[in-house]
């Protein structure tokens, strides 16, 4: 792998659906969560996938995982390789052994993060060949090190990133298409400055968290200023309404741990 790698949609995904234990996840918002709907909408995201190719493996939802369905948290993923990480949420720790199971039957190259290391996937955003990894509360200096470790072995390099709010990094930065970034408001551009990127700043509170799978970009139904953006940009937008996963502190990376096609990368 380097930075000569290609992007483009994944060849693969896993999900994990909304459990019966949805309802208690973790959140900042304390109103009520339909499960139902949830489920629902996660299924119309696994669709989309599908429409864009990508080949789409599902994962049994815990019974105590409440959270299992923002499955990017579990690992980083890239050609030839993953890290199971440690979620900093100590609730979460539970979802990563089926993880690492997948992700070994996949014949990467794996290695789980240890204690008192902590990352979540969220955190970690690719550009070419770099891995930006936010500094949230769910990600520590012991967790970014195991990062740079495993994916230095495969000419990835690690840079931290400052978070202004929010949960992780890419909650407010996401890649649109290749030295393209959308930027919220939870990283200052300022903090970028030094990376060689185009940054499009976003206002609307769910419009930085895009997934591009290719030139199709999965955006949420509540940032239509974001997707009509997109649109004019020459890309295609594919709005989903996320709400339910959104009351869970979720966003469109989230649901899914991606792999790429070999010699490329992706979102
Ligand atoms: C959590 O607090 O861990 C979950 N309720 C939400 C995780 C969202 N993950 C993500 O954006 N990568």
């Amino acid at each position: 792998m380097s930075s000569d790698d290609v992007f483009s949609a994944p060849a693969h995904a896993w999900v994990r659906a909304p459990g019966d234990a949805y309802a208690a996840c973790l959140r900042s918002d304390p109103g009520p969560i339909d499960v139902a709907l949830a489920r629902t909408q996660h299924r119309a995201y696994v669709e989309a996938l599908g429409a864009a190719g990508v080949g789409v493996e599902h994962l049994a939802p815990g019974l105590d995982a409440p959270d299992g369905c923002f499955i990017e948290d579990t690992a980083v993923v890239w050609d030839g390789g993953a890290l199971v990480t440690r979620p900093g949420a100590p609730s979460r720790r539970g979802e990563t052994p089926s993880v690492r199971a997948v992700l070994e039957a996949a014949g990467l190259d794996v290695v789980a993060m240890e204690a008192p290391a902590t990352l979540d996937g969220g955190d970690v955003l690719r550009v070419g060949s770099r891995l930006l990894v936010g500094e949230s509360a769910r990600t520590n200096a012991a967790g970014v090190a195991a990062l740079a470790a495993h994916a230095g072995r495969f000419g990835l390099s690690v840079e931290t990133v400052p978070l202004r709010s929010g949960l992780h990094l890419k909650s407010a930065l996401t890649l649109l298409e290749p030295g393209v970034l959308l930027l919220g408001a939870g990283v200052e551009a300022e903090q970028l400055a030094r990376l060689p990127v185009e940054l499009i700043p976003v206002t609307e509170p769910y419009g930085a968290n895009v997934l591009a799978l290719g030139r199709r970009v999965l955006v949420s139904a509540q940032a239509p200023v974001t997707a009509e953006r997109i649109e004019r940009r020459g890309l295609e937008p594919v709005t989903l309404d996320v709400s339910e996963l959104h009351r869970g502190d979720g966003a469109l990376t989230c649901l899914s741990l991606r792999r790429p096609a070999p010699g490329a990368y992706c979102a």
